[in-house]
């Protein structure tokens, strides 16, 4: 499995403080793509900001800055959000950046060339807000106001350069229909065919009553309609526009083995623009489509919508709370078991987060390694005794585990994965229970039988923890460390997840990974 591995999160708007949502796509991005080194494959996983468009200059505008201040400002918050989180991303593209400005105007020169676009007139209702266009039907449907913020919507003529989405509704339909996992979870594909097959409209990319983004190549007043620039950036940070690489799409183009991407990974409420709009972009740039396009659903916290006026808004200082807390694997681990993959949202909540992160991460992924590094300390002066058994049952069960765990990992499946690893620390922790080496101990007859149960659960445990390192990359790094020394870097997935590999009277160090944290203790911390 060398195969090159692309994962990208939204780029996220500048306008924004980052907050849990931002937090949460990027984490479980993140997840994937270090899954996915360590398995061997060669990933590039991609974030950034999202810079143009009236909102950024209005909220400029409203600080009496430049909407430039304003991106540097806020693109600088997320990057060190970024470093803070620990995050692997391979590069942060924001689109005020002449190498997704050129490019932009690159491709658009060429859809103008294939007459995908065109100018045309647009009447219609506009979201501010979203920066949404929507039909007579829709508008209607939505009350003639915002869904998102509740404002009204706005009756817009403009002239408009335009992209001629209608014409690719058979071509995507099809798409639909032979890639099943286009879009996942299936039902938000579903949703997106009764869209579709309420008709396809064209497109306005362009806009001309404000300045602040892209100028559309030889139409001058016109800038590209911040979503189309947007959505580019997922081939402009490959390189797939730049003319001295060779042009579009050319192999010779930097990072171009790495598209199409395996996956786009969203939120439900910008599906719409992923699933429909941008793969009927790339049909008309002749490139290939990504392999899926996966839309979670929301946050909420405390069983309510979060929003600022609420109050309850899950933002970096609450997020730095827990954090500091329980630690960054905690936050990970909450994020990327419990949050909302599927299509209903998930509730973050205090008593929860505590809950989970006594049960999974002190109770099991903590106790049982240190339960068995003791006894190893304990009865075998901290080498790994010998196993006259060869594991076993261990060693099938721990193959079985590894393979579930590489399926789930590959079809985004992150809390399944991690289930893999921690019911092989459970049937650890119920061998434990069973055979009571504590009792074997007290007669050196048992000597053997000892020796065979404790470098089994030792073995086991090692595997275990190399599968959960996505999601605990700290904490792991010093469970590998305790149990059989951490592997050099040329290391490879199978020798990683292959049974048996700390050898005997190797040293096991007892390790105390996730320490209890008293319950009130973030509602104390301040
Ligand atoms: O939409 N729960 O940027 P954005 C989970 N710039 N995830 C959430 C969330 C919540 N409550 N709130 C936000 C944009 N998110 C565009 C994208 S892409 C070419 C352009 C996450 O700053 C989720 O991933 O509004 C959502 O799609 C993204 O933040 C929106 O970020």
């Amino acid at each position: 499995m060398t195969s090159p591995a692309f994962i990208t999160t939204p780029i996220y708007y500048v306008n924004d403080r980052p907050h849990i949502g931002h937090a949460y796509t990027s984490t479980i991005c993140d997840v994937w793509a270090r899954a996915s080194r360590l398995v061997g494959r060669d990933v590039f996983f991609l974030t950034g900001t999202d810079e143009h468009g009236s909102k950024v200059e209005k909220s400029a505008t409203a600080r009496g800055i430049l909407p430039q201040a304003l991106a540097d400002e806020n693109a600088a918050e997320f990057q060190r959000v970024l470093a803070t989180f620990g995050l692997t991303n391979d590069d942060f593209i924001r689109t005020t950046q002449s190498r997704h400005i050129d490019q932009v105007q690159e491709f658009l020169r060429r859809l103008m060339a294939t007459g995908d676009v065109y100018l045309g007139t647009f009447e219609g209702w506009y979201d501010e807000g979203q920066e949404e266009y929507h039909t007579e039907n829709k508008a209607r449907e939505l009350n003639y106001q915002s869904a998102i913020s509740g404002k009204a919507l706005i009756r817009a003529t403009e002239q408009n350069y335009y992209f001629r989405l209608s014409a690719f509704a058979d071509r995507l339909a099809k798409h639909f229909a032979d890639h099943p996992t286009f879009v996942r979870p299936t039902e938000r594909a579903n949703e997106m065919l009764g869209r579709m097959r309420e008709g396809l409209q064209d497109v306005p990319i362009t806009r001309t009553n404000f300045s602040w983004g892209i100028a559309m190549p030889d139409a001058p007043g016109h800038v590209v309609y911040v979503w189309i620039d947007a959505l580019l950036n997922y081939i402009t940070a490959l390189g797939l526009g730049m003319p001295q690489a060779g042009g579009l799409g050319s192999p010779q183009a930097k990072r171009a083995k790495y598209w199409p991407a395996d996956y786009h990974v969203v939120g439900k409420e910008i599906l719409w623009f992923h699933a429909v709009i941008w793969p009927a972009l790339l049909m008309a740039l002749k490139l290939p489509l990504p392999k899926c396009v996966y839309a979670h659903s929301f946050w909420i916290a405390d069983g309510k919508k979060m929003s600022k006026t609420l109050g309850n808004f899950v933002d970096l200082p609450t997020i730095e709370r827990y954090t500091a807390t329980y630690g960054l694997d905690a936050w990970r681990w909450y994020m990327s078991t419990q949050g909302p993959l599927g299509t209903t949202d998930a509730d973050f909540n205090g008593k929860h987060f505590h809950e989970t992160y006594t049960n999974d991460l002190v109770n099991t992924v903590g106790n049982c390694p240190s339960r068995v590094g003791a006894m190893i300390g304990k009865y075998f002066g901290g080498k790994l005794p010998a196993d006259a058994q060869a594991g076993g049952e261990w060693p099938s069960r721990c193959d079985a585990a590894t393979a579930k765990w590489e399926q789930c990992m590959e079809v985004f499946d992150l809390s399944g994965a991690a289930r893999c690893a921690m019911d092989l620390l459970r049937q650890v922790d119920v061998m434990i229970n069973d055979t009571e080496p504590f009792k074997l101990a007290k007669d050196p007859a048992n000597t053997p039988r000892l020796s065979s149960i404790l470098n089994q659960c030792a073995q086991t445990v090692r595997i275990a923890g190399v599968m959960l390192e996505p999601f605990l990359p700290q904490r792991m790094e010093e469970l590998a460390k305790a149990f059989g020394g951490m592997p050099g870097k040329d290391i490879n997935w199978s020798a990683r997840k292959k049974y048996g590999a700390i050898s005997d009277g190797h040293a096991i160090e007892k390790v105390a990974l996730f320490p209890r944290v008293d319950a009130t203790a973030i509602s104390q911390a301040v």
